[in-house]
């Protein structure tokens, strides 16, 4: 045998890799989508992913640091693919050994996902064998005079069964279970927003964030699917009465409303992980109270659906925690954790906002970690006091006088001042917008007659404790950033 031409040897295993990705795609569609092979070893490369490399994905791409992963590994898994279709120019065996390992890879990734059941590993299983068998099909075809008719027909295939494993893993229909859950009715209101609550007009947020511009971070690639029908909230651990609460039963408890603003620790100085939302839920304290919270816990582990894991000082879930079933009057987006969630009031996201929530283990601090724990960030982590221009933007220009403004923040003490200072001189006290809730933002403003040429502005909050922000430049690990905000801009 004189072997395989280069171009057809590299298309053999491409082909064959499409197949076998697609394969097990189909099939995890029936055993649980983030069975996928692909996305499966997608995942858990995020939970090995080093803390330092991780803080540089998110440094780097922001949110799209999901994006920039799966296309990395789009393109490590092309290259092994063409490379195993070169190397077996002359016998099948080496490509079919390279199927055999990336099938072993995808069965470790998919044995160690929390989120679904024994039967997940069918999924890399039949991708291994569509793997083996489409590449040793090619092999063979590819001798054949009218071989390309053959591999059209596999790719032509394999990209069907990709697309149906695509919409038939999406099919648990999230958005009518959203629906069905009909409107959601608090018997404690959250007070009404005042029209004066942000500087919207000059450049700060609005006051409340829509569904679509609520900052998302999770370490989920793909969203959770679950309807409401099929959730249940597991309570056990150090409680009298362990119990399961159905989507109902919490829906039919006494409904409370609270303006929350949830803020991530990642946040850089100036960065855009904050939002806030009326949250709709049941108070963590009725649910606990009601399972009998035992002495000696310190700790609520709340895990989500799909493996996250947070942990929170239990006293102060207690009064403050929120079980969350709706934002801003609707049943909660679904990339915002719909069924249910966590909402806590002064606490960062990482340690207390669990999405997806399926589980809430009263325990200590001793005995369980959350996710991020031993990843380098602290066990507690109450919001840090801090503000963030949003106008003028960096590197802006401003015509005439000056409008800076921008949002402060220090929940759940409450913000109490914001200053600016220009150029390093003198703080001047901005104008606060109006006061909605300590566990809420605080827009603030101030108009400025400028001389032309360049500024650098710095703002700074004081909260209702009387303590003002730190100015020490520190970055967000391991529990949260510190430092002034500053913008350099331009007057014309
Ligand atoms: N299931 C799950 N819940 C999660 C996370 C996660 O990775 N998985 N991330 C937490 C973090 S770090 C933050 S800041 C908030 C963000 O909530 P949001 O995406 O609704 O803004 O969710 C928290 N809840
Ligand atoms: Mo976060």
């Amino acid at each position: 045998m004189e072997g395989m031409k280069p171009a057809k040897a590299a298309l053999t295993g491409l082909v064959a890799l499409v197949a076998a990705l697609a394969a097990g795609h189909l099939v995890a569609a029936f055993v649980g989508l983030s069975a996928s092979p692909y996305l499966a070893v997608g995942n858990a490369a995020i939970d090995l992913t080093p803390s330092w490399l991780k803080d540089f994905a998110v440094e780097t791409f922001g949110t799209a640091d999901k994006l920039v992963l799966l296309s990395g590994m789009a393109v490590v898994l092309v290259a092994i693919g063409v490379g195993a279709g070169l190397a077996s120019r002359n016998s099948a065996a080496p490509g079919s050994l390279v199927a055999v390992l990336l099938g072993f890879v995808g069965v470790a990734a998919v044995a160690t996902r929390p989120d679904v059941g024994a039967l997940a590993v069918l999924a890399p299983v039949a991708s291994t064998a569509a793997g083996v068998y489409v590449f040793r099909y090619l092999h063979r075809e590819a001798e054949e005079s009218d071989s390309r008719r053959s591999f059209l027909i596999t790719a032509g295939l394999a990209v069907t069964a990709g697309v149906a494993g695509q919409v038939f893993g999406s099919r648990t229909d999230v958005e009518g279970s959203r629906q069905a859950v009909g409107p959601l009715t608090p018997k404690t209101k959250a007070p009404e927003i005042p029209f004066n609550a942000d500087f919207a007009k000059d450049g700060t947020p609005s006051f409340i964030t829509s569904g679509e511009d609520f900052y998302r971070i999770d370490t989920a690639l793909s969203v959770p699917r679950i309807r409401a029908e099929e959730w249940a909230l597991r309570v056990h651990g150090m409680v009298e009465r362990p119990t399961v609460l159905t989507f109902d039963e919490i829906r039919n408890m006494d409904l409370v409303e609270e303006t929350v603003t949830l803020t991530c620790v990642s946040n850089e100085v100036g960065g855009p992980y904050i939002s806030t939302g009326n949250f709709i839920g049941v108070k963590i304290g009725d649910v606990l109270r009601q399972a009998g919270v035992k002495q000696g816990a310190d700790q609520l582990f709340s895990t989500s659906d799909d493996g996250f894991t947070a942990g929170s000082p239990l006293d102060y879930v207690l009064e403050n925690g929120l079980i969350a079933i709706g934002m801003n009057g609707e049943p909660l987006p679904a990339e915002h954790g719909f069924p249910a969630r966590l909402v806590v009031p002064g606490l960062y996201g990482y340690v207390s906002a669990t999405k997806w929530v399926t589980d809430l283990n009263v325990t200590t601090f001793e005995k369980d970690q959350g996710y991020w724990i031993p990843r380098g960030w602290a066990t507690r982590a109450p919001i840090k006091t801090s503000s963030r221009i949003d106008r003028p933007k960096r590197q802006g220009r401003v015509q005439g006088k000056a409008v800076i403004a921008g949002t402060a923040w220090a929940q759940p003490r409450g913000v109490a001042k914001v200053e600016v200072r220009i150029d390093g001189g003198v703080w001047r006290e901005t104008e606060l917008a109006a006061d909605v809730s300590d566990t809420t933002w605080r827009m603030w403003k101030i108009e400025m007659e400028l001389s032309k040429g360049s500024h650098t502005v710095e703002c700074r909050a004081t909260d209702k404790s009387g303590q003002t922000q730190d100015q020490a430049r520190l970055d967000p690990v391991p529990d949260g950033a510190t430092g002034w905000h500053s913008v350099t801009f331009s007057v014309d």
